[in-house]
């Protein structure tokens, strides 16, 4: 197969949410037909450069797959199952792209805060912006304050992901911001606050950076707060 039909096919794969070929998609031509794993397989196989395999079929196939789920063509199974072959494919590309030293776009922490432990929408999160070329660093759920600045200033992180699902634990969003701020590294990283219980104005009211309401705006966030820095 040429290599654009394999790029091509990972894209229509990760559409279909195929993680490998005993998985149905949602049409039923694709059934029996190799998935998402082999496919990245045969992409490295074939000498592919990964990032090529990420910017031009993992990351447009989950844009499409975002859009879907925007207009209500997708629920959140199908995103789901996606966004599982897409982490799949990433894990069969993370050791080449660490020896293709494939520059990373910056370093984020995705967490979880104190007393959540909803992670769905956070490891969705995680996949997508690793899919974006990001190094990402998932924290977990049910992180204490304190650890999260920790990993701030230890890990240097430039893009920090904030994730509450609950009225009770959206408040120890703003702790973190005001901790960071106490341990004097707030300018040093950007944060980025979603999850079902907050919104646009709560990262106003909180002095986040952004609120994002999935993945893919996140991704748009960090493009956006890389562009401030270069252009001053
Ligand atoms: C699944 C679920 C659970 C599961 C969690 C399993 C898991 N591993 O995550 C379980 C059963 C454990 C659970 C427990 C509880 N839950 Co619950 N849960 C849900 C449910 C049904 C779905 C959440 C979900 O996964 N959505 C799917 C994902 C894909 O969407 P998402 O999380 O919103 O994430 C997307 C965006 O928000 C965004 N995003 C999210 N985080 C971030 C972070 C960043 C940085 C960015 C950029 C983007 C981003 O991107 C994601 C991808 O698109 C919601 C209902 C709902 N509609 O949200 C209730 C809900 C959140 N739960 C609720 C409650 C009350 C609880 C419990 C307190 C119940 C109880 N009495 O025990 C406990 C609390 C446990 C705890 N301490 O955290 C309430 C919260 C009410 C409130 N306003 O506070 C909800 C809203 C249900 C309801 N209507 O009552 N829950």
């Amino acid at each position: 197969m040429a290599n654009e039909d394999i790029i091509k096919q990972i894209k229509e794969n990760i559409i279909q949410g195929r993680r490998n070929e005993e998985d149905e998609g949602i049409e039923e031509e694709l059934n029996g037909t190799p998935g998402v794993e082999e496919l990245t397989r045969q992409a490295v196989e074939a000498g592919i450069n990964p990032k090529e395999i990420i910017s031009l079929a993992i990351t447009p196939g989950m844009e499409i797959v975002g859009a879907k789920y925007d207009t209500g063509e997708y629920f959140i199974p199908d995103m789901l199952a996606s966004a599982q072959a897409a982490g799949a494919a990433m894990e069969i590309l993370k050791p080449h792209l660490e020896k293709a030293k494939v520059a990373s776009n910056g370093i984020v922490a995705i967490v979880t805060v104190k007393d959540d432990i909803h992670d769905i929408g956070k490891n969705i999160v995680v996949i997508l912006l690793k899919g974006a070329g990001y190094e990402v660093h998932d924290l977990g759920i049910d992180v204490p304050t304190e650890k999260i600045v920790e990993e701030v200033k230890s890990r240097g992180i430039e893009y920090l992901g904030l994730s509450a699902l609950l009225t009770s634990t959206m408040t120890r969003m703003k702790e973190v911001i005001d901790a960071l701020k106490e341990a004097g590294v707030r300018d040093k990283v950007k944060v980025m606050i979603g999850g079902a219980a907050v919104s646009e104005d709560y990262a106003k009211e909180i002095d986040a950076d952004a609120y994002c309401a999935d993945g893919f705006q996140a991704i748009s966030a960090i493009s956006d707060f890389r562009k401030s820095v270069k252009t001053g």
